[in-house]
Formats: structure tokens, C-alpha cells, sequence
């Protein structure tokens, strides 16, 4: 790792998903990476659209930025992932956690998709814990944060950590753990590990609720996550985090775009293959 860098994190967040997007870059540097893109998708009418990546494009552009990486966290369940159309617009390269094999075997079942290739192929890079990335000055350094999914990475740049969805800002606490592979023990365990980097260490969260409705936030550091977090601050054991969590996930509806995005997600933000007219179609599996 390398925490003498102090990297230069531009933040952008969808209002609909509640997702925020990263854009990462060392001073002075034409290279930068990007961390979450979101590919929008109203759920009414089936548009898919790119508001949400013209704006990361714009700054780029007007910065004289190249996006050399973008990476997803993990296989979201609440938004379509932008990595595809940003790759595609930008020539950078994809990665996401190897686990990503074990995420994309277990939705190909649920969604019958037998011919889909569970091996990762559709991302450039995969990554595992310890992993680095390097451009220049700015080294990223992939950990395995399981429990929110089995596939879950957090990614250090410098004196900053991205954490995904592990936790979120202190006074939200973390992420639910009822997804296919999630596990609240599992998810404690990572936590404790993203406690243990520098108490100074910058945190960036995946997703804000603005609880209570206070202004959307997404920067906190260690100490405060240690100090204040809701779910996980220094004094919580496992036993209790596990008992709250998953009384919380008991009472969460799924995500409203859970069944549209996973589809889309485990292909890299690849929509399915159109068919003989040129259209795209998602499917869903009925429950009965
Ligand atoms: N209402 C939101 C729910 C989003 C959601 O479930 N977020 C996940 C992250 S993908 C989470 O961990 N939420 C934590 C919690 O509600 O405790 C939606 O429909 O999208
Ligand atoms: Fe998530």
C-alpha cells in the first residue's frame, strides 16, 4: 500500500439508486480510475440511459483525464453497473473480485441461464485479495470484504479506502447480508479488517440514505467509523452485530431494481444479446 499518496476522490451520486460513483486520480496525473459507474435504467418504461456516465465523461473530459481502470466493487443488486458502457466510451479495462465466478454460477441458475460463461471472462481483470493495481504514482490494493456478497472488494488507494457496501456512513451502520452467499459473520470479519487500516485513513462509502433526512454524505474516515458506527463501532461484538443485522435484514424489502440489474451485472453491464429485432429483453423468474 502506499499511504504517503494522498489521491484526489471527485464523488458523483445518483438520486435514484442512492449510489455513488468514484472518480480517483493521484495530483498531477492525466491517468484516473474509476470506482461504481451506474448505468441508468428506469424501470417503468425499460429505458436504459447514460446521464450518470456523461457526467463522469464530462469531468474527465474538461480535466484532461484518461480513464485507464474501472472497477466495480461487487455484483450490485440495486442498480445496473456502468463499467461496460464507460469501458466502451473510455477504452479503459474492467475488474471486479474473482469471486465474481460464484456470484454469476449462483443468478445463472436463478435466472435459467444455461450457456452463461460463470468464469468472470466478461470482465478484463479479476481480482483477489492483495491484488495491485498500478498507474503511475497511484497503487490500488484490492481486499476481500466478504458478506454483503461472496464477492464483495474494497480497494485501497493511497490513504483512501473505497469500501463498497460493507459499511456506510456511521450513523447508517452497514450493509444487509440476506443476498444469495451474504452472511452478517462474514461481513463483521471484513469490517473488523477495514477498521484495522490507519485511524486517518479516508473512507468512501458505496451508497448513502441520507437517514433521517440528513445531507447526503459519503466521506468518513476509520476513527469515525470506529468511534460512532451504529452497527460496528469498537465495543460491538460479533454476536451482537450479527443479532442486529439480521433483524434488519428481516424487515427489508428487495431492492427495486434487484431483478433487472443482476442480470445485467453479472454481464458486465452487457445488456442481453438483442434479438431478431434488434431489442434487448430482460427476464424475470415468477415466484409461486
Ligand atoms: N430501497 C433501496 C434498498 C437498497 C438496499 O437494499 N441497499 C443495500 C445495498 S445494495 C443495503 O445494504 N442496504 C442496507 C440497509 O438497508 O440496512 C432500493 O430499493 O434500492
Ligand atoms: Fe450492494
Amino acid at each position: 500500500m502506499s499511504p504517503a499518496i494522498t489521491p484526489l476522490v471527485t464523488a458523483f451520486f445518483d438520486p435514484v439508486t442512492w449510489t455513488v460513483t468514484y472518480v480517483v486520480r493521484v495530483p498531477g496525473a492525466s491517468s484516473c480510475l474509476v470506482i461504481d459507474p451506474v448505468l441508468d435504467y428506469d424501470r417503468r418504461s425499460g429505458q436504459v440511459s447514460v446521464t450518470s456516465i456523461d457526467a463522469v465523461c464530462a469531468f474527465v473530459d474538461d480535466n484532461g483525464l484518461t480513464v485507464e481502470w474501472i472497477l466495480d466493487t461487487h455484483v450490485h443488486a440495486d442498480h445496473m453497473t456502468g463499467l461496460a458502457e464507460l469501458a466502451r466510451r473510455t477504452g479503459a479495462k474492467t475488474a471486479i473480485g474473482k469471486q465474481v465466478s460464484g456470484v454469476q454460477k449462483t443468478f445463472a441458475g436463478i435466472y435459467n441461464l444455461p450457456d452463461f460463461p460463470c468464469d468472470g471472462s466478461q470482465f478484463d481483470r479479476l481480482l483477489e485479495d492483495g491484488d495491485r493495481i498500478v498507474m503511475g504514482d497511484l497503487v490500488l490494493t484490492a481486499l476481500h470484504v466478504p458478506g454483503h456478497t461472496p464477492a464483495c472488494m474494497a480497494y485501497v488507494v493511497g490513504d483512501a479506502v473505497f469500501v463498497g457496501d460493507t459499511l456506510f456512513m456511521p450513523d447508517f451502520g452497514t450493509a444487509r447480508c440476506d443476498f444469495p452467499g451474504g452472511d452478517a459473520a462474514t461481513l463483521y470479519r471484513s469490517v473488523r479488517r477495514l477498521l484495522d487500516l490507519p485511524a486517518d485513513t479516508r473512507m468512501f462509502v458505496g451508497h448513502d440514505y441520507g437517514p433521517g433526512g440528513r445531507l447526503i454524505a459519503w466521506e468518513t474516515s476509520v476513527a469515525a467509523q470506529r468511534q460512532g458506527n451504529i452497527h460496528v463501532r469498537d465495543g460491538i461484538s460479533e454476536a451482537e452485530f450479527v443479532a442486529l443485522r439480521q433483524a434488519r435484514d428481516a424487515t427489508l424489502e428487495m431492492p427495486e431494481l434487484l431483478l433487472p440489474s443482476l442480470q445485467v451485472n453479472i454481464r458486465a453491464g452487457n445488456l442481453p444479446d438483442p434479438e431478431s429485432n434488434g431489442t434487448s429483453y430482460l427476464k424475470f423468474p415468477l415466484r409461486r
